[in-house]
């Protein structure tokens, strides 16, 4: 972590503007405790990422709360595009008044120089991708690869850091680490699947009890968290010898489908 907090640090000091994603899932928990502070004296831009996999009206509740907070929001969907014009203008709202201080001293503006960070899996590569343009190959994460920081231009006035900062999420709270484990933010090796799976489904069972009858035909939500999980393992034939319900395949079932947004927009946190 401290050799990641010094990469960042690093990298700060190169541009003007940070992009922040959050998991529009889970904004709360992926959100980095010391980027503020670390990116204090920059422009901030947050997205929220994924946010085809979130509930609409959870996302906008989540935009309303940031923007109350005199944060730039903008809500992303990677894969389709949806939102990049937005950040795009947005980064260069920020820095109108450095292109107009140097306008009227007759100086040509240097482009803006922007960086992507959040915390792994949360849709960094893909958002570089695709606000770029096109494929580009990203062998940064690679050990052995040595490579010198590229600038990408992604219109006349702006550039991007070919790699982003990668943040260490919450390690704290508990129920932060569910959430991340159940969105795929941390590896399932860390945590028991069945039990992230109890929690996930506890969580959800009310909010979004009509999307689970209508995916697991489920006849009904009672007991724990475990016993729903068994009726979903039952329903999809996880069953092991002389009947007894496999947790292990069902939890690998439901966490598969539930981050591939087959359930339903789904998501596990709100701004209160
Ligand atoms: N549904 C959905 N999936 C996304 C979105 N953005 C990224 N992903 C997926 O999330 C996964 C992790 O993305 P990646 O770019 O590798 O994350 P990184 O670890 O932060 O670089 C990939 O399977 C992406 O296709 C998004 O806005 N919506
Ligand atoms: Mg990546």
């Amino acid at each position: 972590m401290a050799k990641t907090k010094r990469l960042l640090t690093e990298q700060l000091q190169l541009i003007d503007v940070v992009i922040e994603l959050l998991d529009a899932r889970i904004p709360y928990s992926s959100k980095n405790p010391d980027l503020a502070e670390l990116a204090m004296h920059k422009h901030r831009i947050i997205v929220l990422n994924k946010s085809d996999l979130a509930d609409p009206r959870v996302n906008q509740q989540w935009q309303n709360f940031f923007s109350e907070q005199n944060s730039n929001c903008i809500l992303v969907d990677t894969p389709k595009g949806k939102g990049l014009e937005l950040v795009k203008d947005t980064l260069r709202a920020l820095c109108q008044e450095s292109i107009m201080l140097a306008k009227s001293k007759g100086r040509i503006s240097r482009p803006i120089r922007a960086m992507i960070v959040g915390i792994p899996n949360v849709g960094k590569s893909s958002f570089i991708n695709k606000i770029v343009g096109k494929s580009i190959a990203i062998t940064g994460d690679k050990p052995g690869v040595t490579r010198s920081r590229q600038w990408i231009r992604i219109s006349p006035e702006i550039e991007l850091l070919d790699t982003p900062g990668i943040l260490w999420p919450k390690f704290e709270e508990e129920q932060v680490g569910i959430h991340l484990a159940s969105t795929g933010a941390i590896k399932d090796t860390v945590f028991d699947p069945p039990e992230v799976c109890a929690r996930l489904l506890e969580n959800i069972k009310s909010p979004y009890a009509s999307l689970l009858f209508n995916r697991y035909k489920l006849s009904n939500l009672d007991g724990n968290g475990y016993d729903i999980l068994a009726q979903i393992g039952k329903n999809r034939g996880c069953i092991v010898s002389k009947g007894e319900i496999d947790l292990f395949r069902a939890s690998n079932i439901l966490l598969d489908e539930f981050r591939g947004g087959k359930i339903g927009k789904i998501s596990l946190e709100l701004p209160s």
